[in-house]
């Protein structure tokens, strides 16, 4: 699309898939080791299937302070082991920059932390809408079986993405399948280890 022009486009509800973007990326499983407690089980999945977590249609700008991305993701239902399908999550490289969503469809949670390891996992579903606020990383999880979560967002263009720190700790808290299947937050006992455990 034009880069400074105006545009409006469709997007469907609840399905959420633009009519149409200027980048979609594909999220699988191969893409995302040590992001699932069990490891182990990721491999096994994948040895079947490299099934697709989920995916991103962003509407592209340049990386300019005052200009915005946009874009929605849609977050597929399944489980690795216990865990519930995820985004990888990341801080903004820009730390002090905020981002929205607001959920289209299906029903998840969201799990929030700053650098210090304050973190929060709120309920994020269809009709809601989350405030990122600075400084906090992010990870979306989809916590139903037979739905996708569906969610648009709306970020600083000059925000950039610093995914390191995340893939080396982790979250403090993750979001677990109970017995019954029903969702629950527990802490993540791999939390802290650090890249260089
Ligand atoms: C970007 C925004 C979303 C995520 C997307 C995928 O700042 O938060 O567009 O990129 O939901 O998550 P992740 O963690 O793989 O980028
Ligand atoms: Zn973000």
């Amino acid at each position: 699309m034009p880069l400074d022009l105006p545009f409006c486009v469709s997007v469907s509800i609840p399905a959420g898939v633009p009519e149409r973007y200027d980048r979609h990326t594909i999220r699988r499983l191969a893409d995302m080791p040590g992001a699932y407690l069990d490891e182990a089980g990721r491999a096994a999945m994948l040895a079947r299937e490299n099934a697709v977590v989920y995916d991103v249609y962003e509407f592209l700008r340049p990386a300019r302070a005052g200009d915005l991305l946009s874009g929605v993701t849609v977050l597929h239902p399944g489980r690795v082991g216990d865990e519930f399908f995820m985004t990888k999550g990341h801080f903004h490289a820009e730390l002090e920059t905020a981002e929205v969503y607001y959920c289209l469809g299906g029903r998840g949670m969201m799990v929030l932390q700053t650098p210090e390891g304050d973190c929060r996992t709120l309920p994020f579903s269809a009709g809601q809408m989350m405030y990122v606020p600075p400084r906090w990383a992010h990870r979306s999880v989809n916590t139903d079986l037979e739905a996708d979560l569906v969610f648009l967002f709306v970020y600083p263009a000059n925000s950039g993405h610093d995914y390191q720190a995340i893939e080396g700790w982790g979250f403090a808290e993750l979001v677990l399948a109970n017995e019954g299947g029903d969702a629950v937050v527990v802490p993540n006992p791999r939390w802290n280890l650090g890249s260089d455990a």
